[in-house]
């Protein structure tokens, strides 16, 4: 086992990789950008080196930085989290010519899934189902409307090089092909470099469901829960549960076989997750993450599985210790995704000082989270806060304990997006489970939203009333406090 790991991310994920060193007796190394020297993550680690301004470009996608860091500090390892370096194969090939471990797949299974287009061909090799559609590029408008024609309406072009849902665009006559061609292709070539383009059915209301998966470095590979991932924003997931509402043993032994074979086509090694697009009982491959993903913890909940302990566990060359027989699903966990954001304002990001923060415990409840009271949210990344995540013995206990959890917690400060969900989980659609990727849009969220911050603020000003607050901060402490700030807090004058 190694001594000693890197972690070179920042936030929540580094102090969950961090945690797992911890539980293993692996010391660690922080790297951190001048805008996050207060940050929680980078007091947690045992040693914290410094690697440049807080632009990301600057520090941590700065791969000579954190390459040097790890020799400076006697590091054997990198853990590279989420986002950022996570999947370059840069990166994990310039750690693999400096002698250091990149905790993740091999490069060469992380640059298979990079083409969507050689992806959807070694998936078809391999028996992988993929959505109807080419598995070549397009090369001219004429072609584009051949195959849109044969394929038939409503049709969806992709970028090969896409992601996030860049560059697609729906088709629904064949008039519309060619000015979505030319859309696409400028689009994609801004934001990749590379326009290549090709064509799918277009699939109306698909779920997104997720399989996990495990691999050691002798190709001994499981599947160890699947996610519902259907509740997201422009591509932004809000809301994950694991086991997903349609899953049953036959369909979960059916995908997740499939999820391992995918896996297998491309040797890969570590955990990964193979997502899928499930539409009446029928299932597509879309894409295959190459990494540990944020919203991991409802698998580690509902499995007992410790996905970035089995990770550090697979790179330093111990075969996994689980067996398929030993994946049994326990229960149900939610996993809220806890913005610093405004909902009621296009959900644009609200960094700044969180002055008053509690976050909920209790039976069934996990906060993964890298803020502190008075901590500074910085702008230069992403909003989120913490992760929310609830246990139960089943759906319906999950639910009432994650609506009870976003009862407790209290972030006063920054704007966040605890109304939202709590807007959706009081949803009747969302408590029945019969969910897709439109949710929200399909449900009118907003309005939901804004009644529960009416309800909020409501409460929140009877209860800062009762405290003697002045009417100057009323309205602050009300819109941000929820429920119970009296119970929480000193009865001080606010
Ligand atoms: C689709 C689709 C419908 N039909 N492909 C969005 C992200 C990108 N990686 C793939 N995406 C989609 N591809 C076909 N042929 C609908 C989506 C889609 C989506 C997929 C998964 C999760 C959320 C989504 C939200 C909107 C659209």
């Amino acid at each position: 086992m190694f001594q000693k790991v890197l972690i070179a991310n920042r936030g929540e994920i580094a102090i969950r990789v961090m945690r797992a060193c911890r539980e293993l007796g692996i010391s660690t190394v922080a790297v951190y950008s001048e805008a996050d020297k207060n940050a929680l993550f980078a007091r947690y680690a045992d040693e914290a080196v410094y690697i440049g301004p807080a632009p990301s470009r600057e520090s941590y996608l700065k791969i000579d930085n954190i390459i040097k860091a790890a020799k400076e500090t006697g590091a054997e390892a990198i853990h590279p989290g989420y986002g950022f370096l996570s999947e370059n194969t840069g990166f994990a090939s310039a750690c693999e010519e400096n002698d250091i471990v990149f905790i993740g797949p091999p490069s060469s299974a992380i640059d298979s899934m990079g083409s969507k287009i050689t992806a959807r061909q070694t998936m078809k090799k391999a028996g992988v189902p993929i959505v109807p559609g080419i598995e070549e590029g397009i090369n001219d408008p004429d072609e584009a409307v051949e195959v849109a024609e044969n394929i038939g309406y409503p049709v969806m072009l992709k970028p090969a090089a896409g992601g996030g849902g860049i560059g697609m665009k729906i088709v629904n006559s064949k008039d519309e092909v060619i000015p979505a061609l030319t859309s696409s292709q400028s689009v994609a070539r801004s934001a990749f470099g590379d326009d290549t383009i090709y064509i799918e059915k277009y699939l109306t209301n698909p779920r997104h469901i997720e399989f996990q998966i495990l691999a050691d470095n002798k190709g001994h590979t499981i599947y160890v829960s699947d996610r519902e991932c259907s509740i997201q924003r422009r591509h932004q997931k809000l809301i994950e549960e694991s086991p997903s509402p349609v899953m049953t043993t036959d369909l979960r032994e059916r995908m997740g076989s499939i999820a391992v074979k995918a896996a297998k086509a491309i040797n890969y090694a570590s955990a990964g997750t193979v997502e899928f697009m499930y539409s009446n009982g029928d299932f597509y491959f879309l894409e295959m993450n190459t990494r540990l993903q944020v919203e991991h913890p409802i698998t580690e909940m509902v499995t007992g599985v410790d996905l970035a302990k089995e990770q550090i566990m697979i790179a330093s060359g111990e075969d996994l210790a689980y067996d398929q027989s030993d994946m049994t699903i326990i229960g149900w966990a939610i996993e809220c995704r806890i913005n610093a954001e405004d909902p009621l304002g296009d959900f644009i990001p609200s960094p700044g000082r969180i002055s008053r923060y509690r976050s909920p415990g209790g039976p069934g409840i996990r906060v993964d989270s890298g803020v502190y009271n008075g901590y500074v949210i910085p702008p230069y990344y992403d909003s989120l806060i913490s992760k929310l995540v609830a246990h139960g013995r089943d759906r319906k206990e999950a639910i009432a304990r994650m609506e009870r959890a976003l009862y407790e917690y209290i972030i006063v400060g920054v704007k966040t997006n605890l109304i939202f969900h709590k807007a959706v989980l009081r949803n009747s659609r969302f408590r029945s489970g019969n969910i897709n990727t439109n949710f929200i849009k399909e449900e009118n969220i907003l309005e939901a939203v804004k009644q529960v911050a009416a309800e909020d603020e409501e409460k929140g000003k009877s209860l800062a009333a009762a405290m003697g607050a002045d009417t100057r901060k009323l309205a602050a402490i009300s819109a941000a406090v929820g429920t119970y700030m009296a119970q929480a807090e000193p009865k001080e004058k606010v």
